[in-house]
């Protein structure tokens, strides 16, 4: 039986990834946060199945900190295989919040790894890093040797993860990896992250329920993706022969007025009549030029993105439409 552990199963990516672990016959066990109060939205279909909940997929109260609870845990499911998602992900927020975001996403990652080392058998791990690790990079597109230069407390964080995953694979022998994720989106993306903010804004102007949309910075280029394609490479990563790091994205670049004529488009609007901006949105040091080069991932791992950025922020604003006539 193959048995995965998935710690922020209650996020986008977790709550892909274990759809898509559990089709393919695993064991699921997530780590949630007890503090969490959205900790089951992206998880209520699976829930509301008895065949699955308390079955096939199994949820565990432990802080990404609380090191004793993911010990014991860990013991007792022996999974063969973790992924590690967890971690404070908002880049603007990391500016207001960088202790508690250098205190889970770094040292939550170098905790998780000291747990794993003292296991009898040690499970495969793969833990999520980001192209804010790159920051300002000389070159672009950015792929797995490109120097990291971090410019924000979460880029840093996510540096130091990164980093340390590699330490323990070669100082430790681990079978540790890296997915250097670029931006990836879906109509389960957090609120408060840009291409789930148009989306929603767009389909409630469209309804006539807002009138305009205040963002930051209009100049910001993304290379944006779809986040269930992405659950898939971190899959792949673990089952290959060898641990290794790759940079998963699309290759492509969009300026956010692209997202934003792509995602107001496709409902008729004319995005210009309806965005502000606020400094308020703005970051003190923002990255520049991030655009990733998947080569690694296509060639070693037979892994494709699909869903080009027009495409996925019409989806959106489709699934959002959808909802809000649905359920208000
Ligand atoms: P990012 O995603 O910082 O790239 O990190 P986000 O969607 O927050 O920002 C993308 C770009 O849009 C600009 N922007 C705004 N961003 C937000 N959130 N809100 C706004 O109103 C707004 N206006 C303009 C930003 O300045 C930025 O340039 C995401 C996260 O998921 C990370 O966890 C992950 O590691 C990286 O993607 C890859």
């Amino acid at each position: 039986m193959r048995k995965a552990l998935i710690t922020g199963i209650s996020g986008q990516d977790g709550s892909y990834l274990a759809e898509l672990l559990l089709a393919k016959g695993y064991e699921v066990h997530g780590l949630v946060r007890r503090s969490s109060n959205t900790v089951r939205a992206r998880l209520d279909h699976l829930f509301g199945d008895p065949t699955i909940y308390n079955q096939k997929l199994f949820l565990h109260y432990a802080d990404i900190d609380d090191t004793t609870t993911i010990r014991r845990l860990l013991i007792r499911i022996q999974p063969t295989e973790v992924y590690h998602l967890a971690g404070q992900s908002h880049v603007g927020a990391s500016f207001e919040i960088p202790e508690s975001t250098c205190e889970f996403t770094a040292m939550g990652t170098l905790r998780l790894l000291e747990v794993l080392r003292d296991l009898p058998e040690r499970p495969r791990m793969m833990q999520i890093s980001s192209s804010e690790i790159f920051g300002r990079p000389s070159d672009a597109p950015q792929d797995e040797s490109t120097p990291m230069n971090p410019v924000s407390p979460y880029g840093v964080a996510k540096a130091f993860a990164t980093q340390m995953v590699r330490v323990y694979r070669d100082s430790f022998g681990f079978f540790a990896c890296n997915a250097i994720c670029f931006n990836h989106e879906s109509p389960r993306r957090g609120e408060s992250f840009v291409t789930r903010k148009i989306s929603l804004a767009a389909a409630r102007i469209k309804l006539g329920l807002q009138k305009t949309l205040t963002l930051g910075n209009l100049d910001a280029q993304r290379d944006w993706g779809y986040a269930p394609e992405y659950v898939e490479a971190f899959w792949k990563i673990l089952q290959h022969d060898t641990p290794d790091d790759y940079v998963i994205a699309t290759g492509k670049s969009h300026t956010l007025g692209e997202f934003l004529e792509a995602a107001f488009g496709s409902v008729d609007l004319e995005w210009r009549d309806h965005v502000q901006t606020d400094p308020k949105y703005m970051r003190p040091a923002e990255s520049h030029r991030l655009v990733g080069n998947p080569k690694h991932a296509i060639e070693t791992l037979d892994w494709q993105p699909r869903t080009k950025a027009p495409e996925l922020a019409a989806l959106m604003v489709e699934h959002d439409l959808q909802a809000i006539r649905s359920h208000g």
